[in-house]
């Protein structure tokens, strides 16, 4: 039985993740037949106390045969998650087990599989909770680092009021008088004069931008930082990043060219989620396969939010500099890092010390053999990208949606800017369209009025059973 998000049947799903078999597994039915048809499926259900776990036992609703026995509790019309009269069944958390059971209570004819997202669908509807929280929910069952279960967190009413609320009154307060302008457009009544529509866009347009530019840089952030470790062969990148990672994931030799293809591994930095790459060694000696590994990770290296150049500590002090310049001149985010300072500690020292001196670079000296130094590499690092994103602990992370409809935002007064560069501030009409449909983007992105079709949307891109 298909369904679509505006019906009002009786939906059920597996609630638990299904990556694999676990302790415990729930399976969630929601709307008019939910005890039906729990009754259906299960022993010792007849009359259950509302909100009460009650002992049962799972039977195939053909053959009588026992499937499983569990717990089950029943939540009348209005006191469940998603405001429908719900059932939850918490059975054995075998795969097999819990699909069996969910299509023994779909054989039922009861109920039919629950779209992804359909029981948060139907709790915002019922108006159980906003879509922010709906969202924010999705975002922190989705969070792999600490900056993402802050900024899930993070109340969104709040930001609300502190990001879009003051834009979005700025744009309605420019519409309306707009608007009157087009109805005093027989007299001559000057509500809005054209420099001051335009400066008033151009600044609109101005922080829509900035906002924008904050929330690409949180929703990045979520998705996971990009460090790539580089250097002359044999500088020990491939060693450091195995002392990072504190396992021997990359072949280190004493051979120079040794790393060919990019390796990368994820792991936590403070609360970002950070992907480490190694690289092959830049040079522009070795054989076909090397050039391909340097090609690599070159295009690697342009696209990583932060670099560790790696310098052997003992080569002169020259070299190193123009190793320092030949790399600051393709990136801005490095981070450097004197390797195999245990061979001379003194001079690593000493180097370290001309170049905070005389070219104002902040070095770490480090052994990546012997992992000095590189407790303060990893410090350093995190304080660059707190640095470099400019986000407070609380930054408040965008859905797709919301950055979506933040850009239609941005684009449309865009165009109202492109319309009053052309002179159209003699044609109030078009003016007020594109002032009206930055306003209603931004009221979209709040969740205030989002109309039922762009909530399914929304929805569809939530897990099955959430
Ligand atoms: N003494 C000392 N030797 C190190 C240190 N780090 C790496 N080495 C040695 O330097 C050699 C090269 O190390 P790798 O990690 O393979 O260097 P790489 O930069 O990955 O080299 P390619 O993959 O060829 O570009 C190995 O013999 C390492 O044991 C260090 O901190 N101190
Ligand atoms: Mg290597």
């Amino acid at each position: 039985m298909a369904g679509d998000y505006f019906s009002n049947d009786t939906i059920a799903a597996i609630a638990t993740s299904l990556a694999g078999d676990g302790g415990i597994g729930v399976i969630r039915l929601s709307g008019p037949r939910a005890l039906e048809c729990a009754q259906r499926l299960s022993r010792n259900f007849e009359n259950p106390e509302p909100r009460y776990l009650h002992r049962i036992e799972i039977a195939d609703p053909e053959t009588g045969k026992t499937m499983d026995d569990g717990l089950a509790a029943y939540f009348p019309e209005g006191h469940s998650y998603t405001g429908e009269e719900s059932v939850e069944l918490q059975l054995h958390g075998g795969r097999f087990l819990l699909q069996s059971a969910l299509n023994a209570a779909i054989r039922t004819g009861h109920c039919r599989l629950a779209l992804p997202g359909e029981f948060s669908f139907r709790a915002v509807r019922n108006g159980k909770f906003t879509l922010s929280a709906a969202q924010s929910v999705q975002q922190l069952i989705g969070a792999r680092s600490r900056f993402e279960v802050e900024a899930a967190r993070a109340n969104f009413a709040k930001k609300r009021v502190e990001y879009i609320d003051g834009l979005a009154a700025r744009i309605r307060s420019l519409l309306a008088r707009t608007e009157l302008a087009i109805d005093f457009s027989d007299q001559d009544v000057e509500v809005v004069s054209e420099q001051g529509a335009k400066s008033e866009v151009a600044e609109l347009l101005r922080d829509t931008e900035a906002l924008l530019a904050r929330l690409e840089a949180a929703q990045r952030i979520a998705r996971g930082i990009q460090i790539t470790i580089a250097g002359r062969p044999n500088a020990g990148k491939s060693t450091l990043f195995n002392a990072i990672l504190s396992e021997e994931r990359a072949i280190v030799s004493a051979e120079a060219g040794t790393t060919r293809d990019v390796i990368t591994e994820d792991f936590a930095l403070g609360r970002y989620r950070v992907r480490l790459a190694d690289t092959a060694g830049i040079r522009d000696a070795g054989g076909t396969i090397e050039r391909e590994g340097v090609a690599r990770a070159r295009k690697l290296l342009a696209g990583s939010d932060l670099v560790v150049l790696l310098l052997d500590a003992n080569l002169s002090y020259e070299e190193l500099v123009r190793e320092i310049y030949e790399d600051r001149a393709l990136r801005a985010k490095t981070v450097v890092a004197l390797n195999k300072s245990d061979l001379a500690p003194a001079a690593a020292a000493r180097i370290r010390a001309r170049l905070r001196l005389e070219k104002n670079i902040e070095a770490i000296a480090i052994s990546a053999l012997s992992h000095d130094g590189i407790g303060s590499l990893l410090e350093t690092l995190r304080k660059t990208l707190d640095r470099g994103f400019g986000l407070g602990a609380d930054a408040f992370l965008p859905t797709e949606f919301q950055l979506q409809m933040l850009i239609f935002c941005r684009d449309s007064l865009a165009d109202a800017e492109a319309l009053l560069a052309r002179g159209g501030h003699s044609n109030p009409e078009l003016l007020s369209a594109s002032l009206r449909s930055a306003a209603r983007a931004l009221s979209d992105l709040c969740g205030d009025t989002t109309p039922d079709a762009v909530l399914a949307k929304i929805f569809s891109e939530f897990c099955i059973g959430k």
